[in-house]
């Protein structure tokens, strides 16, 4: 098992949404079995503004990368004990990593010998010693590219809200905190109502429409902590950090009162439509599962119960 989608991008990815933060530089991985030299490659890029990391034993290369979390990895060819190119393969077997781009830097200069060791998955190559301006460029523009493939991996990309995946990763990852600080945590699952009459009467785009207003609303209405993602069709799910059940009421039931206002104009009329929505409360059901299947089940009743309201 893999995690598809990591902690680290997530946060980046909610900082960026939020416009909480500056961009956080570029992340630098250096694979070089002399120090003097990575150091070196260092101190090029850090006076670019990046950020790097050293790695001189290759063993330790699938912890660098889980914890250091590249946009880049530059790579040496020749170390003693291992060669670059093991490593590059090695690397491109990872189900996480298999985008992320990896650059040699090596003194290599007999063609024959280069082009098998990118025949691997390897885009790019630099010859030592490198022109400081070259290998800066080089890296911010693959590093660059690498991030934007990250976002759109955990975006969904009508609303562009966290997609299923990431917001289940954050979830669990959320819940674990929570249960460590004993915190409290809500997860609310919001479903629109009748929203099939609303494409079988006035079209799918118009339907888009209809959800792009409702993620903006709640992008617009929610706390920075507060977490956002298009679960599925015309479901949502938030996660509403130290909330109690009857806070979290209130704020996703402010938003009910607020999206019921919105008048939706088509040439075929104007309608309004309402959401429904379950919260379920993470001191007792301190589980992923149980918490998904507890909102989930609350959402039903809310439903049941005649649509357009917001149970607990
Ligand atoms: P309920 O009140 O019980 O939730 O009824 P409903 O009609 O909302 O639920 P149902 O599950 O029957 O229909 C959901 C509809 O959502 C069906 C599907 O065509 C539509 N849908 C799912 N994804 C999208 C999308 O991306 N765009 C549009 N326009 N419609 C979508
Ligand atoms: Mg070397
Ligand atoms: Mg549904
Ligand atoms: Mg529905």
């Amino acid at each position: 098992f893999h995690k598809p989608v990591n902690v680290m991008d997530l946060v980046r990815v909610m900082d960026e949404l939020s416009n909480r933060s500056q961009p956080e530089p570029y992340r630098v991985l250096i694979v070089d079995d002399e120090p003097g030299v990575a150091t070196y490659h260092a101190i090029l890029l850090q006076e670019a503004g990046m950020l790097t990391a050293q790695l001189t034993d290759p063993a330790q290369l699938r912890n660098a990368l889980d914890d250091f979390r590249p946009d880049i990895v530059l790579m040496d060819i020749y170390m003693p004990g291992c060669n670059g190119r093991d490593l590059a393969k090695l690397i491109r077997q990872l189900p996480d990593y298999v985008g992320l781009p990896i650059v040699y830097l090596s003194s290599e200069t007999d063609r024959q010998k280069l082009f098998s060791a990118m025949q691997v998955g390897v885009e790019g190559f630099l010859c030592k010693p490198v022109v400081p301006q070259e290998l800066v460029a080089a890296v911010s523009v693959r590093a660059d590219r690498m991030r934007i493939l990250r976002s759109r991996m955990v975006r969904d990309s009508l609303t562009g809200l966290l997609n299923h995946t990431a917001i289940t990763q954050f979830l669990e990852n959320v819940l674990a905190n929570a249960e460590r600080q004993q915190a409290e945590l809500c997860f609310t699952m919001i479903d629109i109502d009748a929203f099939k009459q609303v494409n079988d009467t006035y079209g799918h785009p118009v339907g888009d429409q209809v959800l792009l207003a409702l993620s903006r609303l709640m992008q617009q209405r929610l706390r920075g902590s507060d977490i956002v993602g298009r679960y599925g069709g015309e479901e949502f799910a938030i996660i509403l950090a130290g909330a109690s059940p009857a806070m979290a009421w209130d704020i996703i039931d402010e938003l009910r009162r607020n999206f019921e206002l919105f008048k939706f104009k088509t040439p075929q009329g104007t309608f309004s439509c309402t959401f429904s929505a379950g919260i379920a409360s993470c001191t007792r059901h301190t589980t992923l599962t149980a918490l998904r299947e507890a909102a989930d089940k609350t959402l039903y009743r809310a439903k049941h119960n005649g649509r357009n309201q917001v149970l607990i």
